[in-house]
């Protein structure tokens, strides 16, 4: 990443090369073949182009389109480019496979932040060495190169605190959570030895939600670079490939096939995943019965239970997964009656408890902030 901030005509992508969402973002530009640069967010950027585009949040990715718009949240940038730029679309044809591409989307981004923050931050003697330089470098790039891990202190001292305070991460549900996230790089492992991307050999969404914690956090910091990702071959194939630009467009599977390594994946997604976003969403339809005039949301709102892989925890309540969880349940109400038949026979067959259901109160987030969408609409 480099500093420079003058006008050209491709896009600026504004964020850290460790961070998840501005990777996935990379890895979405590159496969694109469009034309962009990087710019580390320092606290000069912050305060110029972050701050004035979030209306005051330090948030990243921000990317600047060449019209000069700045977009936050990685799933709009997506979306914004995926509609301005239609070809290399990741939006595979196949009905199943589209709501496979969003559910594999909210795993990536909402629900690998366990294994991404216990790995990085609760095994600080192998790690906190190289992530205060990597802060320091995007924070403090101009400060001497000798001190400036000094000035990744303040995001380490913030960010380190997520695993206990914001994931509920402790003694008794970690080895569950360790387990699991053995089980599903292996599973991974197995899927890659076999197809290039989750659907075939283009990627979809799923692919670049994965990639954000898989290369950001377990492939970069020491602990699980050495540990989880070095000995899973086809794992590193596949971060390789999502680092690139094809030559070619590949191929989705025909057929509308989801492969079968997909489903012991799918299957601990549903089991664990979504009851916690059906109680998030619980909470948040209170929390708008109590406040019926307020038209946005909190990002934290309380505390919502979960079970990962047998073991019990609460973490922050974010009314924002519910609006990402929305998206898998977009597909499902387009839908034809045929073809909600059609997935739910796959769903039993395969034994994924996948049962959706709607939201008492649609949320949409629109200019960094979570909406409820009849408001949005009337305003
Ligand atoms: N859902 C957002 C998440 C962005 C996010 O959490 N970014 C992290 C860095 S990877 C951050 O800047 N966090 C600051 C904060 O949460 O206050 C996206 O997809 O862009």
């Amino acid at each position: 990443m480099n500093s420079d901030d003058s006008a050209d005509s491709g896009y600026i992508l504004y964020g850290s090369p460790v961070s998840y969402y501005t990777v996935k973002v990379r890895s979405y530009l590159l496969y694109k073949d469009l034309p962009f640069r990087q710019v580390r967010a320092t606290e000069k950027i912050a305060n110029e182009v972050i701050k004035p585009a979030t209306g005051g949040w330090r948030v990243v990715p921000v990317l600047k389109t060449p019209d000069g718009n700045c977009i936050q949240d990685s799933s709009i940038i997506l979306d914004d480019l995926e509609s301005a730029h239609t070809e290399r679309s990741i939006t595979p044809p196949g009905f199943k496979q589209r709501v496979a591409s969003s559910m594999l989307e909210l795993l990536g981004d909402e629900w690998l932040v366990f294994p991404a923050m216990h790995y990085r931050w609760n095994f600080k003697r192998h790690n906190l060495g190289y992530i205060l330089n990597a802060f320091g470098q995007t924070r403090k790039a101009h400060w001497p190169k000798a001190i400036r891990w000094l000035g990744g202190i303040k995001s380490a001292v913030k960010f380190g605190l997520v695993p206990r305070l914001m994931l509920g991460i402790n003694r008794s549900n970690t080895p569950a959570l360790e387990a699991w996230t053995h089980q599903l790089l292996e599973q991974l492992d197995l899927h890659f030895s076999e197809h290039d991307f989750l659907l075939g050999s283009r990627p979809c969404y799923g692919d670049f939600s994965l990639y954000g914690p898989l290369h950001a956090h377990l492939a970069l910091d020491p602990y699980p670079k050495e540990h989880l990702i070095k000995p899973r071959k086809h794992v590193r194939a596949w971060l390789q490939r999502m680092n690139e630009t094809p030559a070619r467009i590949g191929e989705w599977l025909p057929g509308d096939t989801i492969p079968e390594t997909l489903v012991p994946i799918l299957q601990w997604q549903c089991r664990d995943q979504l009851p916690h976003i059906h109680q998030l969403m619980d909470v948040t339809t209170q929390w708008i019965e109590k406040h019926p005039s307020v038209d946005t949301l909190p990002r934290f709102i309380g505390k919502a239970d979960y079970q990962l892989n047998g073991a019990a925890g609460k973490r922050l309540c974010t009314p924002y997964s519910q609006w990402m969880y929305e998206r898998v349940l977009k597909p499902v109400e387009e839908a034809s009656e045929e073809q909600r038949t059609e997935l739910a026979t796959w769903l039993s067959q395969q034994a994924i408890p996948f049962t959706p259901r709607q939201p008492e109160n649609s949320l949409v987030f629109k200019n960094s902030r979570l909406w409820r969408r009849d408001r949005l609409e009337h305003s």
